[in-house]
């Protein structure tokens, strides 16, 4: 029996994706994004294992070490994917965490499955964890993880960060299970928030709902305090400067330029999702153009929308709806061989997603809620030529360290919408130097392995805590 590992980090899925090689024989392959290349290199220097889902139903494995991680599987049926992840955590914790857009469900069954699967994580963590370990558990998928955990494991210290908002008191008290998710997250000793205001939430959610004391951020028990912080995570500066260095990513977005036919290009990269306002900001392109504040030619928007969630009904719902609208637009004021708005519902490499950094004019980052939004920040580190402008939503998590910079909307006010698109797109490049300069010094300065470094230092200066 090894004793332990002394740093475990714990989310709803794996850090790795299943690759089919070349002879049939799968394999695996470290996943793209930030989180995952914030955490191996500490997961690394502190032999460090992951435990989460491999993605595929039913799959029972064994253990495994991939790129200087240790790799935890945890396994995960048919029916827990339906109802703990696309039930519970996607169709009823996502909309109520964001501004309930689309009506939250609430269903016991689904309930029941994210107690068993929460447990069945708490359990996995507490056999791998060494004595007096550190576990960073991630997101709204594991909410009653921290609590599960100390009741098996009172030696350990715990983090939890929730990447999407936490909602004010109005619209977390819908939710039946109300209680028993504050519980689960006061099994922390450190719960992490992208902002302070919805630390502030969740600080005053256990006063009014659990009767807690409470002194400013800070959630005082009866054996022990647990602090309530925000740190708002960032992007991996260094992955994308090394990208956009590569001569092919160039040679691309010059490409990429070339084929959307000269006039200024906006882009909007997105998971196909209800809260990222893809709709709104397509609804004022189109009206630029039947309002005569654009003429077809002038500029083209190319779209991405990665494919999510699919069968949750909702997304098939928005993506019909998304579907009709460039239709519609495209049929009214495109061109033989030259539509204004191009739509792609698929996914891409880092470096293509870089060489399309690169090759817009105005990126358009338009959620109706977002806990932080990547996608502005790694469109800034990206344009080292200062070139380029960026609207930005209110409601994204980002705005507070953009707006100095960036042309901030809300995306609920079309008119608004419309005029800030324009603005963007005249915006004189001094303009645009100077705005892009604000922004890159936040998030070159913010990167996402100091992100990773605040929370877990947070983390370790908790106060000590003796288990009774
Ligand atoms: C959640 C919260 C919070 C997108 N398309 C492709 C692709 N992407 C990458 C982007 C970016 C990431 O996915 C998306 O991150 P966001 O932050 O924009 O949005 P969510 O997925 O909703 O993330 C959010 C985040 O967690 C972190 O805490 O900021 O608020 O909702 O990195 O580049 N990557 C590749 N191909 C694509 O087609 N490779």
């Amino acid at each position: 029996m090894s004793r332990g590992s002394e740093f475990v980090v714990v989310a709803n899925r794996l850090p790795v994706d299943r690759v089919a090689g070349e002879d049939g024989v799968p394999s695996w392959r470290r996943s793209p994004g930030g989180l995952v290349s914030a955490i191996a290199p500490v997961m690394r220097r502190r032999e460090g294992t992951w435990v989460g889902w491999s993605g595929a139903a039913d799959e029972e494995l064994e253990p495994f070490d991939e790129d200087g991680m240790h790799l935890v599987p945890v396994r995960q049926s048919a029916e827990d994917v339906q109802l703990y992840y696309e039930g519970f955590s996607n169709a009823t914790l996502w909309p109520l965490y964001h501004d309930v857009i689309a009506p939250p469900v609430y269903d016991r069954a689904m309930w029941d499955a994210y107690v068993r699967v929460n447990q069945r994580f708490a359990d996995a963590v507490a056999k791998v964890a060494g004595k007096g370990a550190i576990v960073w558990v991630q997101d709204y998928q594991l909410q009653l993880v921290p609590q599960m955990l100390r009741e098996l494991r009172p030696d350990l210290r715990i983090g939890f960060f929730l990447h999407i908002p936490f909602p004010p008191t109005e619209l977390f008290m819908q939710l039946p299970w109300r209680r028993r998710i504050l519980e689960g997250l006061l099994g922390a000793d450190l719960v992490g928030f992208q902002l302070p205001g919805a630390a502030a939430n969740f600080v005053r959610l256990c006063r009014q709902l659990l009767d807690a004391k409470t002194v400013k951020q800070d959630v005082v028990l009866d054996d022990r305090t647990v602090r309530a912080r925000a740190f708002p995570i960032s992007v991996d500066v260094d992955e994308l400067r090394e990208l956009i260095a590569r001569p092919e990513v160039r040679r691309r977005a010059e490409e990429i330029r070339e084929d959307l036919g000269g006039g200024t290009v906006l882009l909007g990269v997105d998971r196909l999702d209800y809260t990222k306002g893809i709709t709104q900001r397509l609804q004022a392109f189109g009206e630029l153009f039947s309002d005569g504040g654009l003429k077809p030619g002038e500029a083209v928007f190319a779209q991405i929308a990665t494919p999510s969630r699919e069968r949750v009904e909702q997304y098939q719902i928005l993506r019909d709806q998304i579907e009709q609208q460039v239709g519609r637009i495209n049929g009214e004021y495109g061109e033989l061989g030259a539509p204004v708005i191009h739509y792609l519902h698929t996914s891409y490499d880092r470096e293509e997603l870089a060489a399309l950094y690169l090759a817009a004019d105005v990126m358009v980052v338009t959620p109706l809620r977002d806990g932080m939004n990547l996608v502005a920040k790694e469109y800034v580190a990206c344009r080292e030529d200062l070139h380029g402008a960026l609207v930005l939503s209110e409601f994204a998590g980002a705005a507070p360290e953009l707006r100095r910079g960036a042309f901030m909307v809300n995306p609920y006010d079309i008119d608004g919408l419309k005029e800030t698109m324009l603005g963007a797109i005249h915006a004189d490049r001094a303009d645009q130097a100077r705005r892009m300069r604000v922004m890159r010094k936040r998030v070159i300065e913010h990167d996402v392995d100091r992100w990773a470094q605040e929370f877990l230092s947070a983390l370790e200066h908790t106060p000590e805590h003796v288990p009774a």
